[in-house]
């Protein structure tokens, strides 16, 4: 790995803010040589290991919020380079992390890849309620609604918009795609929802096909 992605990705596991930033800083003034996508993946990556150390007893509910924060600030910083080219020719994408969930440096990186794509984005946050998806889509009239969910408890909730948007009369009209470390593509089938993403990249090429179609 280049020295500056793995000083990022260093920083955010020493949970140092500062240096995590003067790093996404140096990629975006284009001095380390590589590019914001880069830089983004290195804290995904970086974040692959601070669910280990959750998990695994190292580290506690603190330094998951703090490495979280770090994360949210780089991203912030690194997500408009990743926008610039937007134009939304392709479609309208509703997205949303779902109810109870909090999560969503994920959710941030498919709207920065499908916006720069060509999408516009309708984000609506996180813990977002069934009803504020269902009023989103008679609102904008989107292509697609998506859906982030990281935690296993709030999993159910997908298949709660799914058919809140059955029951609203508006589902044929949007294809629903789907995400999330709590998520697999068996239970998009079990909810009926059109697609499961395992990351950002395969995400927008499944709705690029879809606004092809
Ligand atoms: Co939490 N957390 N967390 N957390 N957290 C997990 C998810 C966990 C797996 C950690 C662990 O135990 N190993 C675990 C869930 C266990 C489970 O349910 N099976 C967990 C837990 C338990 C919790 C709390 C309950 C902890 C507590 O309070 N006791 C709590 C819940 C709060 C709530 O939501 N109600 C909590 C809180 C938090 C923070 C707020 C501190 C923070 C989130 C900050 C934020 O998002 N703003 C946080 C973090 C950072 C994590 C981990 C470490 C990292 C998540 C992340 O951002 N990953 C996570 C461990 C892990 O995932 N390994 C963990 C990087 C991100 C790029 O990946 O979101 O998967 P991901 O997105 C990927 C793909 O999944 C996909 O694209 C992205 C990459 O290309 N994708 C989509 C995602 N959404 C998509 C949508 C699409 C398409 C693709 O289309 C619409």
């Amino acid at each position: 790995m280049h020295e500056t992605l793995d000083s990022l990705k260093q920083s955010l596991l020493d949970l140092d803010m500062d240096a995590a930033l003067a790093h996404a800083h140096a990629i975006l003034d284009g001095a380390a040589g590589v590019s914001a996508q880069d830089g983004v993946n290195a804290v995904a990556e970086a974040l692959q290991v601070v669910g280990k150390r959750f998990q695994e007893g190292e580290w506690f509910v603190g330094e998951l919020v703090y490495a979280g924060e770090i994360a949210k600030s780089a991203m912030q910083l690194l997500s408009p380079a990743l926008a610039a080219g937007a134009t939304g020719r392709l479609g309208t994408i509703v997205v949303g992390t779902v109810a109870g969930d909090l999560h969503d440096l994920g959710k941030n990186i498919f709207v920065g890849f499908a916006r720069s794509s060509g999408f516009e984005i309708v984000d609506l946050g996180v813990n977002v309620a069934a009803a504020r998806f269902v009023d989103a889509v008679q609102a904008h009239q989107p292509l697609a609604v998506g859906m982030s969910c990281l935690l296993t408890t709030t999993a159910g909730e997908v298949g709660t918009v799914v058919e809140a948007l059955r029951a609203a009369g508006v589902r044929h009209r949007v294809k629903v795609i789907i995400g999330g470390a709590a998520l697999t593509e068996q239970f998009a089938r079990e909810v009926a929802a059109d697609a499961f993403a395992p990351d950002a990249v395969t995400g927008t090429d499944i709705v690029k096909g879809w606004s092809a179609a």
